[in-house]
Formats: structure tokens, sequence, C-alpha cells
């Protein structure tokens, strides 16, 4: 009784042994190519057929060094690996996903003409952009899927000359670059000029009443006599807003410049201009 179930149970064992041996002669191992954005392979496996890749080893795989400089304006880096399949059941590529960021100078700023060496310099208008477009996928013809966005970086931007009086240190002309957060590179630049003595029609280096006065005093001779011929120094420093005539607003203006001054000593023309929504003196 005891002799075919021995025979049986060792007729399994070598049918067992027999199938598990020509399982591990059969068995192919894939090579699981993980490749960079030029196609070339970056990290490289071995999976035998039919099994699945350990997760933990993809997440462990160093993607720091899938990042590309294209051209100076941008950079592409990794994302994620795209269509890593269930089941392993050939050598597999496996390509990766990327962000693209460029960056934009869409619009410098717009302020060129400063009136005080104490300004600070100005920001306003300048428009600086990052374009991200992000790989969502491949499509059934192997093309990239792609979504975009606009991120306005402008306001982390930094200006250099940071002021005016470093600006025109040594000149009435100067160039300021742009420069994105964290970068030693400019994005642009743009020149910048200095406009000195507005408003000091008596030229004394100092606008006060006066000066207000004398513009005043001007526009009502020209008034009352067309053909009075306005001094070159008032015309040329009193024409407070920059319209090619002398007339009772610019008197206004110097007077209103010279009372905020008098109440502020650190208030300044380029203030002032900026206060008033001077578009013609940017
Ligand atoms: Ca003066
Ligand atoms: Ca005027």
């Amino acid at each position: 009784m005891i002799k075919p179930v021995i025979s049986i149970m060792t007729a399994v064992s070598v049918l067992f042994g027999t199938a598990s041996f020509g399982v591990s002669a059969e068995t192919n191992v894939c090579t699981v190519n993980f490749l960079d954005f030029d196609g070339n392979v970056y990290y490289s496996l071995t999976v035998p057929e039919g099994q699945q890749i350990d997760k933990q080893i993809i997440s462990q795989i160093d993607t720091s060094k899938l990042r590309k400089q294209i051209g100076t304006r941008s950079q592409q880096w990794f994302s994620e690996w795209w269509g890593i399949p269930e089941y392993i059941t050939g050598n597999t590529d496996i390509k990766p996903l990327s962000v693209t960021g460029t960056i934009s100078l869409e619009k410098v700023p717009d302020k060129h003409k400063y009136y005080s060496k104490d300004s600070e310099i100005y920001k306003d208008g300048l428009i600086v952009d990052i374009t991200l477009v992000t790989q969502t996928g491949l499509d059934t013809e192997g093309n990239y899927t792609t979504k975009s966005e606009i991120v306005d970086i402008s306001s982390t931007c930094t200006l250099t000359p940071k002021t005016a009086g470093e600006a025109f240190k040594s000149g009435n002309k100067a160039v300021v670059n742009i420069f994105p957060i964290n970068s030693d590179q400019p994005i642009g630049n743009y020149e910048i000029i200095y406009i000195d003595g507005i408003g000091d029609v008596n030229e004394d280096k100092i606008v006060t009443g006066s000066d207000a006065t004398e513009v005043l005093n001007a526009y009502t001779m020209l008034s009352s006599n067309p053909s009075y011929k306005v001094d070159e120094a008032i015309m040329l420093y009193g024409d407070m807003n920059f319209d090619g005539i002398l007339n009772g607003s610019d008197a206004t203006m110097l007077l209103q410049y010279y009372t905020m001054l008098s109440s502020d000593p650190t208030y300044n023309l380029d203030k002032f201009f900026s206060d008033m929504n001077m578009k013609n003196a940017l």
C-alpha cells in the first residue's frame, strides 16, 4: 500500500523538479533601459520576463542629471517616466517626460528718464515671463503631448545698478541690466538718461517757490504779449509737463512739487512725476 504512494510522490517530485528546471532554463531576462531626452540609455536594469519592475528601484533612480540647457534661455528637466509596463515581456525602453522652461523678456521698464540721483531704478512696466511646457505623455504616433503655462516672474527680477546715483556716477547715460532671480546672466538691458535741472528755472540748484513764481511771471507776460520772449532757462527747465509750451499748468505743477518737497525732504522729481502719472516724463 505504501509503495505506490511513495512512487507517486517521487513522480510528482521529479515532475515538479523537471518542470522547475525547464522554467528557469527558458525564462528570458529582459533589459529595461531608461532613456535620457536624446534617446541614450540613462539607467539600465534587468528583469526576468513576466515580472514587474520594483517600484522602489524606479523611485531610486537619480534623475537629477536629466537636465539640459537649451540655448541661453531654456532648460529642460525630468518630470516622470512614461509608460512603464505592469509586466516586462521583452527588452523595454522607457522614455522620460520633461518640463521645459523658457525665460523671456517681454518688456523693459517704462521709465527711461531720471530727474533725481536719489531715485531707485524703477521696475514698473517690466515683464519677464517663464513659459513652462510640460510633457503629459506620448500619443499613439509617438509624439509628446504637452500642456503650457506662462508664469510672470517680473517681481522677482532685479535691476543693476539699483539706484540712479550708481547709474549716473560717471555720466548722464547708463545701461540697466535685468537679472532673473538666482541668475548671474542678465536677460536683457536698456538705456536710461539723467536730465538735470528740471524745475530749477533760476539755476540756483534748488527748487523753491521762487522758481514757481518765475514761471508764473513768464506765463503772465506771455499771455498779455504773445511775442514776449521767454527766458531760455525758464523754457528749458520750467516746462514741467513736457508739452513744449509754457503755461499756467507748469507754474501750478512746480508749486505742487515745491510744496511736497517742503514737507518731505526725501521727495524728488521722479516720485513727483510718478505720483502725477506723467507718462511723458518717462
Ligand atoms: Ca531754483
Ligand atoms: Ca508745459
